[in-house]
């Protein structure tokens, strides 16, 4: 990778210039996390429209005559005087454990973490400054510097992991953001839109101009605490050629290099498909993200167990993405009280076990540039020194390669991972030029 001209100027061309670091490229597999007010209710209308769980406070507030779901669900469990805000002193954390999450997430297989920093409600898990935001875990209950827990047990126990943070440049219903309101925002402003009733809020501290009074200093404090990754959402209105050209400076400074995805209003370094992945080899590097909840990134209490994706999902969705130069960040929704439920914790750990003795094939590696025929259960992936190919379920006891792979008759092939006196024995290749490997016995398993 390049990594642009050094310094950089607060300009789109300047900071397009920017590439993602071969760190990040290598790491492939992160864990994505969505934590805060909204992880109270943790309530989502399971395969509907209203979905995502930490979107409660909005899908509460949209459709005429309150007639949402989110909205009729809030006032059968809360009663008609609560509001959103009074969840914040649930919002406990508890038995929020930060050393026991990156355990976790070594324990997965996966190299680097996204923590939200702070979603579209505006609630900040981290320390700001008293005339930026009081709506903050540390202004507000339960008074503590989430973020800066998890960086600090990151850094002292698991410290390959690299440190990323999510960060919503709107607030749905922050008043100074209503100047800027754009179509898909139509509260941005402190009213239900349907109705114009008023949303008690806490925290929102009036600017001049929200832009430069609040994102953008946010945004330097999540630089100032050491993120690595800045993986902004929805950006609209932004000042980010100021803030990443500085950033990169520093990050430079400091011998070290930085990350910042597509949606902080710029292109960014790479690309963010959401509950999707590209079908083939996509030359920008990019990052599926979804959630271990098929319909959620934050937890939803009416999601069945059965429904979380799996170890055998996610291990073949990590093979399948890599091979396209994607990495994969996985999403979990831990509860209010800081607890990320078992059946993440032994689908994350159960594919862990694969992933960490398999991952010759899989960090560190870089795309070749045939992308498998579509029904192709195989994928490939290759270092300077090997090509890797991965079956997606169990072969037959002959894979037949019909794209050309880079290969020498007479090449050792070896097995990663699983029974080491297991090989694959190669055979000729066909008339027709398709390679063929018979797969031995002994490793069909
Ligand atoms: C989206 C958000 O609206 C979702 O709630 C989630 O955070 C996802 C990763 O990005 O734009």
């Amino acid at each position: 990778a390049t990594f642009g001209i050094v310094p950089y100027e607060a300009t789109y061309d300047s900071v397009y210039a920017h590439e993602s670091p071969s760190w990040y490229n290598d790491l492939k597999y992160g864990i994505f996390i969505h934590w805060g007010v909204y992880s109270v209710p943790a309530w989502g209308n399971v395969g509907k429209k209203e979905f995502y769980a930490e979107w409660y406070w909005w899908d509460q507030n949209q459709g005429p005559n309150q007639t949402t779901e989110t909205y009729q669900y809030d006032l059968a469990t809360y009663g008609p005087d609560h509001v959103y805000d009074d969840f914040i002193q649930n919002f406990t954390a508890d038995a929020f454990d930060p050393k026991a999450w990156v355990d976790l997430f070594a324990d997965a297989g996966a190299n680097y973490f996204v923590q939200v920093s702070k979603h579209h409600d505006g609630y900040a898990i981290f320390d700001l400054p008293a005339n930026v935001s009081l709506r903050t875990s540390v202004a507000q209950f339960p008074h503590r510097n989430l973020l800066k827990e998890l960086f600090d047990a990151a850094a002292q126990y698991q410290p390959h992991l690299h440190r990323g943070t999510y960060f919503s440049l709107p607030e749905w219903f922050n008043p100074a953001y209503a100047p800027y309101g754009f179509a898909q925002w139509p509260g941005g402003n402190a009213t239900n839109p349907y109705t114009n009733a008023t949303l008690p809020y806490t925290g929102y501290v009036p600017v001049n101009n929200f832009v430069q009074d609040v994102i953008l200093p946010e945004m330097n404090t999540l630089a100032e605490m050491g993120t690595e990754i800045m993986w902004c959402d929805i950006g609209g209105p932004n000042l980010t050629a100021e803030f990443a050209s500085a950033w990169f400076n520093t990050a430079a400074d400091q011998n070290r290099q930085v990350v910042m995805d597509n949606r902080c209003g710029l292109p960014g370094d790479f690309d963010t498909p959401e509950y999707a992945r590209y079908d083939a080899v996509q030359v920008r590097k990019w990052e599926s993200n979804l959630g271990m909840d098929p319909f959620s990134y934050g937890y939803n209490r009416a999601t069945p167990d059965s429904a979380y994706l799996k170890a055998v999902d996610i291990v073949t969705s990590l093979i399948d993405i890599v091979s396209k130069n994607g990495n994969f960040l996985l999403d979990v929704g831990p509860q209010a009280n800081g607890t990320i439920i078992a059946i993440e914790q032994e689908n994350l750990r159960q594919a862990g076990m694969w992933i960490k003795s398999h991952g010759e094939a899989i960090f560190n590696t870089t795309y070749w540039f045939v992308t498998p025929q579509e029904g192709t259960e195989i994928r490939f992936t290759q270092t300077m020194d090997a090509f890797y190919i991965t079956a997606l379920s169990k072969p037959n006891a002959t894979i037949v390669l019909e794209s050309p792979v880079p290969w020498v008759q007479g090449d050792k092939v070896t097995v990663v991972g699983g029974n080491a006196s297991g090989t694959v024995v190669p055979s000729q290749l066909t008339a027709t030029g398709s390679l063929q490997l018979t797969i031995a016995e002994a490793v069909q398993n």
